[in-house]
């Protein structure tokens, strides 16, 4: 029995434009994605709120639910799960300045009412959880909103989701910048504070991204950690990234296996999954990559993750303790290079 589960969403595969750039590959279609998914050994799918139902602006709230339930179907016939919704609030001309921290009162309304709807949709989809990546909550202009009143603001928000529906749970998934310059909730301490501030802290947790713990200046393994310790690592994205620039989704262990190894190892030692967590990945290919290799980089992420499971499952624990005893840090630190070299 495979310890673990795994996840993707079908933004993984896109088309490879960027903000300096149009498409070097066709658009797939949902079902296409949802297939090879499960050939590839995924269990669930994560899915935006319009990745499930494309158009739900102009669709009432009936229509988004009918239209969830024919994605619905697609699952159950590949026998894929959805682990969670997450509301798009980057896109719509409404949330230039943020959805729930915007300045505009009205914009504020339409995220919340995109927000309950990805929650319908939750439900359609038989997913118990939103994920908020909080993308445009915070400042491209510092003197534009008080960090207070944005914070006050957050917790009103996540407050009126967890009153719409009493069994939701949220993983807000942290990012310190991009696109915006200044965010409000940058780590998964950040977001530790908001689960605790709001009416029913139990259901408030987060979802830990490789990428974005770096972008912060942090170890992806330590963000995680952080949160497993307090029972809060509900999912995570695993990828990779290059030091403190754009965001890169690398395939998982790409940039820094020993970071990778110490992700993978944290998440046996911790029994994560034995709760139903799924291991998300949130990959994406390199714009050079050609139509036929669209799902290359899934297949690779899985394949570090699978061998890196292999290294950690061997890692010698009375080796390190006697490391430990030893102060001999040098010696531990070397037994994991080897190991990871396959010299161990
Ligand atoms: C972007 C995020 C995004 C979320 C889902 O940086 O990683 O892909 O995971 O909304
Ligand atoms: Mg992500």
């Amino acid at each position: 029995m495979p310890r673990f589960k795994f996840s993707a969403g079908p933004w993984n595969v896109h088309s490879g434009a960027d903000s300096y750039g149009p498409a070097t590959r066709a658009e797939i279609p949902l079902e296409e994605k949802i297939k090879k998914f499960a050939e590839l050994g995924f269990s669930a799918v994560q899915f935006h709120d319009d990745d499930a139902v494309p158009g739900i602006n102009d669709l009432n709230e009936d229509q988004i639910r009918a239209e969830a339930r024919k994605v619905k179907a697609l699952l159950d016939t590949y026998g894929l799960a959805a682990e969670f919704v997450a509301p798009r609030l980057w896109m719509d001309p409404r949330t230039a300045d943020g959805g729930y921290l915007s300045t505009s009162e009205k914009d504020r309304e339409y995220a919340l009412w995109r927000s309950f709807r990805s929650i319908d949709i939750a439900k359609e989809l038989g997913a118990g959880m939103l994920v908020l990546w909080l993308a445009r909550e915070g400042t491209l202009c510092a003197e534009t909103k008080s960090p207070v009143w944005a914070t006050e603001k957050l917790i009103e928000a996540l407050n009126a989701m967890l009153d719409y529906d009493s069994g939701i749970r949220i993983a807000i998934e942290p990012k310190p910048n991009e696109p915006v310059d200044r965010s409000i909730c940058g780590t998964a301490g950040h977001a530790l504070g908001l689960a605790a501030a709001v009416k029913d802290p139990g259901r408030v947790g987060v979802n830990v991204e490789s990428a974005h713990a770096v972008l912060a200046g942090l170890d992806p393994a330590c963000e995680m950690g952080f949160a497993l310790a307090m029972g809060k690592l509900w999912t995570v994205h695993l990828n990779d990234q290059n030091g403190i620039k754009f965001d890169q989704d690398k395939s998982f262990g790409a940039e820094n296996l020993r970071s990778a190894f110490n992700q993978v190892k944290l998440l046996i030692e911790n029994n994560y999954g034995s709760k139903g967590e799924y291991v998300g990945l949130d990959v994406k290919a390199m714009r050079t990559t050609r139509d036929g290799e669209s799902y290359k980089h899934l297949r690779n992420s899985l394949e570090i993750f699978r061998a890196l499971e292999e290294k950690a499952l061997r890692f010698d624990y009375a080796f390190q303790k006697k490391c430990l005893e030893n102060r001999d840090f040098e010696a531990l630190e070397m037994y994991t290079m080897k190991l990871l070299m396959g010299l161990a």
